[in-house]
């Protein structure tokens, strides 16, 4: 069992394909904890263990390993890099007090890092910066360091060590504080002498190194200003202050799948990096409430994973803020309010479950099956409760529409999206009634992919995707007027209701206004409803393009009745004649849904993101500079920003993001309208 002090959680972040998931698997391999070292490219980490990973050779969700290190307990949360499954990267960040930002050595600070580093500050988090793939051709070290600029940080990024060679030449690393020399031999460092001629950049950098070991301290300032020499101890403890309050990030470099340097990572994580007992205390969402991050205290502990696994079964992740939990233990939902009896535990590495007694306060593990907990919800001691603050989740921003291969897989369809949603909080599902669609929501194509094939695969139904319906309105633009007399008799009792309306442009939002001015009793009050029934029933089925009809005000002037063959019916059907003969005296006209989008791109980009909003028919609204980027306002008709997110995505370079929301309807050109008009009259007729 492990006290707080004794354990870290770290988080794995990077741009796509950096490396993480090999670093984590030679860190696990190295703390013993798997016993071969696992490959991306064969499918055999422990990490990447799902069908879609290992299909893609990609990380999709974040990935729960832990090993023992120099006798700390090292938590690893790999996570994925592609900028779809971003909601994964937020989920760990939430619960690491450290992260390790991989960087790819051939290609510097990329896109996705400058986005998992920015997540990083938001939670003010330590972090350490792995060059990988020194080994490779084309690997550059210094032309890395150089794009930190990029990352504008505040904090002073320190090189700890430097690499000894390049590309195919890369042996070793040199250790910038201990001033040594170590190659490399199955993962294990050797000490070798000093590369000779790379001495002046070692001074060079060691010299940085301690400046920044000295500034860290006020006590190390002084007697480095005196100048006295810094003693290796000094340097450490300063460096390692500087560490934990976000000042310093130190840079290590290595070949994760040779695994070299990987020692190293795990020693800066066990030596340096904060534990859950610096953080001291987590306050609740009520910050009065407070924990000790302490095994004394009562019980605490954030949900952020959720996963329903045919192989591994219902497994709920959670976070212990403070206390223990145990076997047999009765716990608090605090959101739900819903108690449980907690009956298996686990820790896990990958899929591999480890079960055990208790977990106590920092570490992470997993419970399995909890009724009704949700990622984000804090469970507590039954007498204790309290709300930890929730996890923070990018909006979805791309819908598609979803129907089953056959009728049978309608119902399994939709549980088999609900469990997934619960698992994986940037997807949503619902039901567009109007359009009779079900529509799906995501973080990006990619995501919305796995997403339908993890259904297919798990719940073993059949669906396909297609274009979201828009949903067009129906208006009329000046005075009409109709009248129709509904009249049958042939044998048996007859049909008889007639009905005069005018009809007038409402001029906003979705209104009806219905008026009776018959008077002398031309129709009887009791069929004055039938009428109104009949336009209403019309005005929800659309004439145009079956679209609902909005904005229109009915007078019903006049009309005439039979004694013996009136009845609501027959008025039901005068209504509903009189207002389609008005409608189309009144110069009606197809609406469209008109978005207001927010788009946050770099300046460079700006040109082309506004041009594509002119081509997608969008009208700019507002411009604003905000640092570097720009935030362009525009308002931009639904039906033209299907898939939008991906071309934003392509024309930004992945710099880009952006939110929309329904602002109004307008009147659709006409071109667009007749080709919308037709083919819902094809549409209809093959439905007849
Ligand atoms: N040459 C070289 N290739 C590496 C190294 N580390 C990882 N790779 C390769 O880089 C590719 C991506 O590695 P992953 O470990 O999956 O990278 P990741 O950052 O986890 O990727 P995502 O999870 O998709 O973001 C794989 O083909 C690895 O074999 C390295 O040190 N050197
Ligand atoms: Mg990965």
């Amino acid at each position: 069992m492990y006290q707080p002090n004794e354990i870290r959680n770290v988080a794995i972040i990077s741009h796509g394909g950096a490396g993480k998931t090999t670093l984590t698997e030679a860190m696990l391999f190295n703390a013993k904890a798997v016993d071969r070292l696992g490959r991306v490219d064969n499918g055999t980490t422990a990490m990447d263990y799902e069908p879609d990973e290992i299909k893609r050779k990609m990380s999709v969700n974040v990935s729960l390993g832990y090993g023992e290190w120099k006798k700390i307990k090292v938590n690893m949360l790999d996570t994925p890099g592609y900028a779809d499954f971003v909601g994964e990267v937020k989920k760990s960040l939430r619960i690491v007090e450290g992260c390790v930002v991989v960087i790819d050595a051939t290609s510097g600070v990329e896109i996705g890092t400058e986005m998992v580093w920015q997540f990083a500050d938001e939670r003010y988090l330590s972090r350490c910066i792995f060059i990988n793939k020194m080994e490779k051709e084309h690997a550059d070290f210094y032309k890395a360091i150089d794009s930190f600029s990029i990352l504008e940080s505040s904090a002073n990024i320190v090189l700890f060590q430097l690499p000894i060679g390049v590309g195919d030449k890369f042996s070793g690393i040199v250790d910038l504080i201990k001033m040594k020399a170590y190659e490399y031999k199955d993962g294990k460092a050797q000490e070798r002498p000093m590369p000779p001629d790379i001495s002046d950049k070692i001074e060079k950098y060691r010299e940085k190194l301690i400046d920044a070991a000295a500034e860290s301290d006020d006590a190390l300032t002084e007697k480095y200003l005196e100048p006295m020499e810094l003693s290796e101890q000094e340097i450490v403890s300063g460096l390692n202050i500087g560490i934990k309050n976000g000042t310093i990030v130190p840079v290590l470099c290595g070949c994760a799948c040779n695994n070299i340097g990987v020692d190293k990572v795990l020693d800066l994580i066990a030596e340096s990096f904060p534990s859950p007992a610096d953080v001291g205390k987590v306050c609740g969402v009520d910050t009065e409430m407070t924990r000790n991050v302490s095994v004394d205290d009562p019980f605490c502990g954030l949900v952020f994973k959720i996963i329903s696994d045919p192989h591994i079964g219902e497994l709920i992740f959670f976070r212990a803020y403070s206390g223990s939990i145990t076997n047999g233990m009765d716990i608090l939902n605090a959101n739900t309010e819903h108690k449980e009896r907690i009956g298996h535990l686990c820790l896990l590495t990958g899929k591999r479950k480890n079960d055990v007694e208790k977990i106590c306060s920092g570490d992470i593990g997993a419970i399995v099956k909890l009724k009704g907990a949700k990622i984000g919800d804090s469970l507590c001691a039954s007498s204790s409760p309290i709300i930890l603050a929730a996890i923070d989740f990018p909006q979805a921003c791309i819908s598609l529409a979803v129907r089953p291969k056959t009728k049978a897989d309608q119902e399994k369809m939709g549980l088999g999206f609900h469990k997934i949603s619960e698992e994986d909080t940037t997807f949503t599902m619902h039901i567009d009634h109007e359009l009779a669609q079900t529509i799906i929501s995501g973080m990006g194509e990619t995501h919305l992919d796995v997403v339908v094939e993890r259904l297919i695969r798990r719940f073993g139904t059949g669906v396909e995707t297609y274009k979201p319906g828009i949903p067009y309105r129906e208006t009329i633009k000046k005075h009409g007027q109709g009248n129709y007399k509904h009249k049958k008799q042939s044998g048996g009792r007859g049909q008889y209701g007639e009905a005069f309306l005018k009809i007038d442009p409402l001029t906003t939002g979705e209104r009806f206004e219905f008026v009776n001015e018959t008077f002398g009793g031309s129709i009887p009050a009791k069929y004055i409803p039938p009428v109104e029934k009949g336009v209403r029933d019309t005005m929800d089925k659309g004439i145009l393009a079956g679209c609902r009809i909005i904005n229109v005000k009915v007078t019903l002037y006049d009309g005439s009745f039979h004694d013996v063959d009136s009845s609501d019916l027959a008025f039901q059907i005068a209504g509903t004649f009189a207002f389609k003969k008005a409608f189309e005296d009144a110069n009606p006209v197809l609406l469209e849904p008109i978005v207001e989008v927010e788009c946050l791109a770099p300046v460079a980009t700006m040109g082309e993101v506004i041009g594509d909003l002119n081509v997608r028919r969008g009208r700019i609204l507002s411009m604003e500079p905000q640092g570097k980027n720009e935030i362009v306002k525009a308002n931009v008709p639904q039906a033209e920003m299907y898939k939008y997110a991906t071309a934003l995505r392509s024309i930004t370079r992945g710099r880009g993001s952006f939110k929309m929301n329904f602002s109004h309807y307008e009147e659709v050109p006409h071109l667009i309208a007749e080709k919308i008009i037709a083919e819902a009259k094809v549409e209809k007729e093959e439905n007849h």
